[in-house]
């Protein structure tokens, strides 16, 4: 039998038929992976990947929003190895607990900064976003009741967000194919519209207006409601899956005000969005709002292991442990040592590296003038940028804005163009977005940029030939 997990003795082919015959991939059409075979990813260093017929590709996607420290880091193996050799699995069920897991949650409550009368002592752990998200709509419920208002069930989510893919995250998340498929949302679970100012800015309304009246449309659904039956607020800090959709600066203030003229708990969906990605720890931070529960998991470990979990606020872990014995839920991967292990391994090459600071500072401010520098392309209707995630929307008339038909699926043509051509880039619907590795040099974004550029090229020769444009 063949132990060897690169693709050097089983052929690509091979691995493409096994791969067919036993693999259900997430979010996956498999008639149609069956008829191209999948790309089989064999290895990878700092910023790059490779598969097995040798190609090389820039990661601009992070594997997945999550190695923020880049690839082939020793040190995390190492942490992994040295853990598992010394204690590498106990529960923490039945009052035991460990030391790393210990010690990471020492660790992140002091990275998360105070903010307002919030602060963040506690960490509940689990090993996903999903499992998180999770845990926070049985954290908020399990606070309301212990308040004496059970009738406060119903959370509020928005329209393309993204929380998972579990029974709550699905529900909670707003993306219509997901509700389309097993009767989601699950009750109590209600969305508001996205703060898209692209898409949903009126004619000559800034996007400071925008913004207000975007979180206004929570303060609309909190009355229609009844403001006694709501439990919560949650959203990403900035869309990830949903596109990159970055909220404009009046947005975070006024929902702010909105959250606490209701009392209601304001979840912060942060497993993009934290550790570095905005140029800060946390996101909250970055938007000067007071979130109660912080959902993390990705780059808690930049993606080398699964790890996830919740900061919980000082408001709620008062009542939870202080007024509620016993809380009814946890996994068994709670606290895994080995994930915690190789979270602070992770955390450390952060600190040493200050990925936070790189980003928040010239860094950033680098890639945020080449990126924004693509709006000159002819194909291009906006860009923008937030830290280390980007986004912009390809356009068929950059004059008038007007957008391509969906059915002509220009976003999934430059992607292709993006692929052939050594460059992992994501389309949702027609925009093309990228989360690149915190490590990038400006050699490493000249060269993302150059791939960008042609790979625009390229879909706008394309696009001229079908006669699109
Ligand atoms: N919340 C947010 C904000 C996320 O981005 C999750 C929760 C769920 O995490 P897990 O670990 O359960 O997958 C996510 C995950 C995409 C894409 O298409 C994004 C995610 C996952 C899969 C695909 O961009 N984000």
């Amino acid at each position: 039998m063949n132990t060897s997990h690169t693709a050097e003795q089983l052929g690509t082919r091979e691995i493409q038929a096994l791969d067919s015959a036993h693999f259900i991939h997430p979010f996956t059409d498999h008639g149609d992976l069956a008829t191209r075979g999948a790309r089989v990813i064999t290895r990878s260093d700092g910023i790059y990947i490779w598969d097995s017929e040798g190609e090389k590709l820039l990661d601009a996607m992070s594997g997945l929003w999550c190695v923020n420290v880049g690839y082939g880091r020793k040190a995390l193996a190492e942490a992994a190895y040295e853990q598992m050799m010394t204690l590498p699995f106990y529960n923490s069920f039945f009052q035991t607990t460990n030391v790393p897991a210990v010690k990471l949650a020492t660790r992140l409550a002091a990275l998360a900064p105070k903010v307002g009368d919030r602060s963040f002592e506690h960490v509940f752990f689990s090993s996903s976003g999903s499992e998180s998200n999770d845990s926070n709509v049985r954290m908020v419920r399990r606070y309301w009741d212990l308040l004496d208002q059970p009738q406060r069930k119903v959370i509020i989510s928005r329209h393309n967000a993204y929380h998972g893919s579990t029974m709550a995250g699905a529900s909670l998340g707003g993306m219509s194919g997901m509700h389309a498929q097993g009767d989601l949302p699950i009750p109590n679970i209600t969305h508001i519209g996205q703060p898209y100012f692209f898409e949903d800015g009126q004619p000559g309304e800034s996007a400071d207006a925008f913004g207000v009246r975007a979180a206004g449309w929570l303060e609309d659904k909190i009355l229609e409601v009844g403001p006694d039956k709501v439990a919560a607020f949650i959203a990403e800090p900035i869309q990830g899956a949903g596109g990159v959709i970055i909220p404009p600066a009046t947005y975070w203030p006024e929902i702010q005000r909105i959250v606490d003229k209701y009392g209601i708990l304001l979840i912060s969906d942060e497993v993009i969005c934290a550790f570095g990605r905005l140029g800060h720890w946390f996101a909250y931070e970055r938007f000067g709002y007071k979130p109660d529960l912080v959902t993390f998991a990705k780059a808690v470990t930049s993606g080398y292991i699964p790890l996830g979990g919740v900061m919980v606020g000082n408001r709620v872990a008062k009542v939870l442990i202080e007024q509620g014995g016993e809380f009814n839920h946890g996994y068994t991967y709670s606290g895994h040592p080995v994930a915690c292990a190789v979270a602070l391994a992770n955390l450390d090459i952060m600190e040493a590296e200050q990925l936070p600071q790189r980003v928040r500072g010239e860094m950033g401010d680098y890639f945020a003038k080449r990126f924004l520098a693509l709006k000159d392309h002819l194909l291009v209707g906006d860009a923008e940028t937030c830290g280390f995630v980007a986004g912009l929307v390809l356009v068929k008339n950059k004059q008038t804005k007007a957008r391509f038909n969906p059915d002509d699926a220009v976003g999934m043509i430059c992607r292709g163009h993006c692929f052939r051509n050594g460059l992992i880039m994501r389309a949702v619907g027609d925009r093309m977005i990228i989360a690149p590795p915190l490590t990038m040099t400006h050699a490493d974004i000249d060269e993302l940029l150059r791939l960008i550029q042609q790979a625009l090229d390229l879909t706008q020769q394309d696009l001229h030939q079908k006669g699109l444009i």
